[in-house]
């Protein structure tokens, strides 16, 4: 194996966002610039020459090729011994499970929810040890050092094999291809009631199950279908394919356009939920039923205790600052704390750690639990057919029931897409400028109780997170949030997040929109988002 030190420089833009870097297909394609990222990622990662690196993929177009490429930098860096999913495949939860089993980092390539193909998105990001989305502290260090890298490692491999399972000595190198489903069903099935889902799969329950021709496929098809017994084609848009078919993996109600559809229609089945690219996002419906993923959380705890792997009860909960306040409500009857992190999976890492939660999300559909260390869109799907199948109920009756024990939080996001970034951030400095006066004027028939930039201490570590998104707080705990996305590619994106709690059980079954849109039509004059943006409408309504 010979070794090679390939003189470089540094491409200005390789700072990490939410999770890890998302840039253009082309952008990724430019000569040394995967490689810049992932050398900057392995001198910051410093890992022992023993040292054991998981490295898959979503399956997006360029995959194979950087997965290689990442291997033969890998070797080149010392590392002996490297995991990767047959066909440089994993989903994140199934890639998080496999380092979390022994490995010492991993590193993983998605774009998520963005398109991918020549003309979309790809990713990169590095998880640590404890198998989750490495720490702000490390993404920052890793900026640092891809601004002014001169330098990377690689090793000249002769020909390997991704495509068939076993180990490949190669020089001191040790790769092991595994299979990129087993281990991650196993674990599903020691977490869920798989009788009693099997069960209910048994007594003529229908699920569609929306894969957009991403990484959940296979993953899928072998849980629902093998070894629940689901029927026969439950799965749709199941062959992962390297552009998604052209669509937009993103489980909402826009882009999972097949399945909502039938959901909605007049033959629909009892039970819908869909997946993203990279396979940690979950959308949940129930007949002609949207569960928000704000909702969708807050159910999951309530009702944990009736899943086998969650028996013992939950230790607490957490959700980023965005996600509507429905979990808190769960936590406070269970006397169990809450947590409100900044958006971002990497933020619930020191929590789970700890010992201090359990279960976690996000509004923008993420959900998990201490199973893993990312989020985890089929444990989320099966964590419902397990209520279900426990319950005997509807996916919307158990929503209703919940929302009149524990009160209903109105909530709807706007987001702006494609917004030039000075153009973005003149709505936030005008937004800005209003915290000294907000407070205590009335808008929208409430009171403001304060208005800021939201602000983390990590309770574990002390660690301090800055300027995590505009907070307007009413006195009847109704908000307004902005934020700017750290996902886009494309200039800027502007979150806007709308919600209000509502306990007044004639008053609990409202339309969204309608019980929202006092709020909405102040969130907007209050931030003149139109007039400084020229946007009209938003791009997409979750
Ligand atoms: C990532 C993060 C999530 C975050 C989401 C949206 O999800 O892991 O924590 O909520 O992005 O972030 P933003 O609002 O900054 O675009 P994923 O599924 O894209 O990896």
């Amino acid at each position: 194996m010979t070794v090679h030190s390939i003189t470089t420089s540094p491409f200005a833009d390789q700072r990490p966002g939410t999770s890890g870097l998302r840039k253009r297909t082309t952008v990724f394609q430019q000569t040394h610039y995967l490689e810049n990222f992932v050398q900057a990622l392995l001198d910051v990662a410093s890992l022992p020459p023993d040292a054991t690196l998981v490295v898959g993929g979503d399956g997006r177009f360029h995959n194979r090729e950087a997965t290689e490429t990442i291997i033969r930098m890998a070797a080149g860096n010392g590392i002996t011994h490297v995991i990767v999913g047959r066909a440089g495949l994993l989903s994140t939860p199934a890639a998080s499970h496999l380092i979390r089993s022994g490995a010492h980092g991993g590193i993983i390539l998605s774009a998520s929810h963005n398109p991918g193909g020549p003309n979309g998105d790809f990713g990169i990001k590095y998880n640590t040890g404890n198998g989750g989305p490495a720490p702000e502290s490390f993404t920052n260090e890793v900026a640092e050092r891809a601004r002014v890298i001169q330098q990377y490692t690689i090793a000249d491999l002769p020909p390997f094999n991704l495509d068939d399972l076993g180990t490949q000595q190669i020089g001191p190198l040790r790769l092991e291809v595994v299979d990129p489903v087993s281990a991650y069903a196993a674990l599903m099935e020691s977490l869920f009631d798989f009788d009693a889902i099997s069960g209910l799969f048994a007594s003529g329950f229908r699920m569609r199950f929306d894969a957009m021709h991403a990484i959940t496929g296979p993953y899928a098809v072998e849980i629902l279908e093998r070894r629940l017994g689901a029927l026969s084609g439950t799965v749709i848009n199941r062959v992962p394919l390297p552009d998604f078919g052209g669509g937009h993996p993103d489980p909402n109600l826009t882009y999972a356009h097949d399945l909502v559809e039938e959901l909605f229609g007049s033959d629909a089945p009892d039970f819908g939920a869909a997946s993203d690219g990279d396979g940690d996002r979950n959308m949940i419906l129930g007949q002609r039923f949207f569960v928000t993923p704000s909702d969708s959380l807050a159910v999951l705890a309530a009702n944990a205790t009736l899943v086998p792997g969650y028996a013992r009860g939950l230790a607490g909960v957490a959700r980023s600052m965005p996600t509507s306040a429905a979990v808190d409500a769960v936590a406070e009857s269970l006397g169990i704390p809450c947590f409100e992190t900044p958006t971002g999976w990497k933020f619930f890492g020191n929590l789970l750690d700890a010992g201090r939660i359990t279960l976690c999300g996000e509004e923008s559909f993420g959900t998990g639990s201490d199973h893993v260390r990312e989020k985890d869109g089929l444990w989320a799907v099966l964590f419902w057919l397990n209520i279900v199948a426990e319950r005997g109920q509807t996916v919307e009756a158990i929503v209703r029931e919940h929302w009149a024990r524990f009160g209903r939080n109105y909530y709807t996001r706007y987001d702006y897409e494609g917004v030039p970034t000075e153009a973005a951030n003149d709505v936030m400095a005008h937004l800005r400028a209003q915290f000294a006066t907000l407070p205590g004027t009335v808008v929208a028939s409430r009171r403001v109780r304060s208005a800021d930039d939201f602000s983390y201490t990590d309770p574990v570590d002390g660690s301090v997170s800055e300027n995590q998104g505009i907070r307007v707080l009413f006195d009847d705990d109704a908000r307004i949030v902005f934020r700017l996305s750290g996902t886009g590619t494309e200039g800027a994106t502007i979150r806007l997040y709308i919600e209000s709690r509502e306990t007044d059980a004639t008053r609990l079954g409202m339309d969204t929109s309608v019980a929202l849109a006092e709020l909405v039509t102040t969130a907007l004059s209050m931030s003149d988002l139109v007039g400084r943006t020229g946007r009209r409408e938003p791009t997409v309504i979750t």
